[in-house]
């Protein structure tokens, strides 16, 4: 028998957890379970910024034994693989679904949801679903934090690489983006979000603190509006500005694996959508979660399910300070010095309650594993 074929089609909405966690997704199959995988993408110049080396002009290559093509939207027929992932409802093109059809033995067809800690998730994993046309089935496959979901990305080597991740080798990856090393007393923060997070607010408390604080955010849209506030221009290599007590510092947008590094190397992380989110996690230390916007008000219901399950077992006064700044930094209300004040009060206990968290996390399967298992009990 030939390498297992798997085909995932990833549809750029906006932003970057789409190709971000396909991306991911891809590296895992090829690298841990061996299959071979051929990862379709709508918008190459997105996926360019998190892995440099896809470039956005080919319509096919191959980066880390990944098979990348351009999803166009002419789409020629081309034999379908055993395993089909349709990333977050992207919908496969007609001509792919009537050649799945057309194969002797039906591919196993996956519709990867997103991320949620929301009860429902359980209920909802695994539920088959028939096409509305085609005698066609595809199932739902819900990520989530809890047994009876289908779990979170994490690669097998990931906690190994965070250990030996040392002071060396920090100090080299941060010297590498002219971030200089601990000051004393100086607390490193890194902070990707979305434009709506209170960032002036959280600037200006953070400059009339007492804790010398370097923030550090990856050039994008928060940055930009900072820098435009401010009338500065970005430096080719790193941009820091200074206020009060804090030292912004403006680095390049990064590699998908260099931003993990950056998690592993701050003292605190404000993180958003869903892969940096998860990333954070892994990273045990204290995170701020932005979580992506959505209609109906869909978000706080997202937000306040995780915190729940998050928070379980945490003391009161943690719990309190990690809702107010979470919620502060939603924009449920106001974000004040003492919201942040008492998060960073509290900032040992997360630390310990992040290692307890990661524990409770490695009980399940990985997605990936848990994909592979469940597509293997198929063929
Ligand atoms: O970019 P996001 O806001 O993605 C969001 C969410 O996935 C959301 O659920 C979805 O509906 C929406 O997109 C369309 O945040 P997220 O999920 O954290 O993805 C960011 C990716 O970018 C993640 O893989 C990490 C990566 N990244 C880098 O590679 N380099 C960087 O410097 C930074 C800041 C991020």
């Amino acid at each position: 028998m030939g390498l297992q074929c798997w085909d995932i089609f990833c549809t750029v909405v906006d932003n970057f957890g789409d190709i971000g966690v396909c991306w991911r997704l891809a590296r895992q199959l090829t690298r841990e379970h061996h299959k071979q995988v051929r990862l379709w993408v709508d918008d190459l110049e997105s996926f360019n910024r998190i892995a440099p080396d896809v470039d956005p002009a080919m319509e096919w290559q191959k980066i880390q034994d990944v098979q990348v093509f351009h999803w166009q939207s002419v789409f020629h027929a081309i034999e379908p693989g055993d395993v089909v992932i349709e990333a977050f409802a992207c919908e496969l093109p007609e001509v792919y679904v009537r050649a799945m059809l057309r194969r002797a033995k039906q591919p196993i067809w996956v519709n990867l949801e997103y991320l949620s800690a929301e009860s429902w998730v359980c209920r909802y994993h695994g539920l088959p679903s028939p096409h509305p046309r085609f005698p066609l089935i595809k199932t739902f496959f819900f990520p989530g934090f809890v047994r009876g979901t289908g779990g979170l990305l994490r690669e097998n080597d990931l906690l190994v690489q965070q250990r030996v991740f040392n002071i060396k080798a920090e100090s080299a990856f941060l010297s590498s983006k002219h971030v200089p090393v601990h000051q004393c007393r100086e607390l490193r923060i890194s902070l990707f979000g979305y434009d709506s997070a209170p960032v002036d607010q959280f600037i200006a408390i953070l400059s009339a603190g007492t804790t010398p604080v370097r923030l550090i955010l990856p050039a994008g849209r928060i940055s930009q509006r900072i820098l435009a506030y401010r009338h500065y221009e970005a430096m080719q290599t790193a941009t820091v500005i200074t206020q009060g007590q804090v030292t912004i510092q403006i680095i390049p947008f990064l590699e998908q694996s260099e931003y993990d590094r950056l998690l592993w190397s701050c003292d605190i992380n404000f993180v958003r959508g869903e892969d940096s989110f998860v990333r954070a996690q892994w990273a045990g230390k204290p995170f701020i979660w932005n979580v992506y916007p959505q209609s109906e008000d869909a978000h706080w219901h997202k937000l306040s399910a995780f915190l729940d399950l998050y928070m379980a077992g945490i003391s009161r006064s943690a719990a309190q300070a990690v809702r107010a700044m979470s919620l502060g930094w939603n924009g449920k209300f106001i974000l004040d010095a003492t919201v942040w004040l008492n998060f960073l009060a509290v900032r040992e206990s997360l630390i310990q309650h992040n290692r307890n968290w990661i524990n409770q996390l490695l009980k399940q399967d990985d997605l990936v594993t848990n994909l592979v298992r469940f597509a293997d009990n198929k063929l």
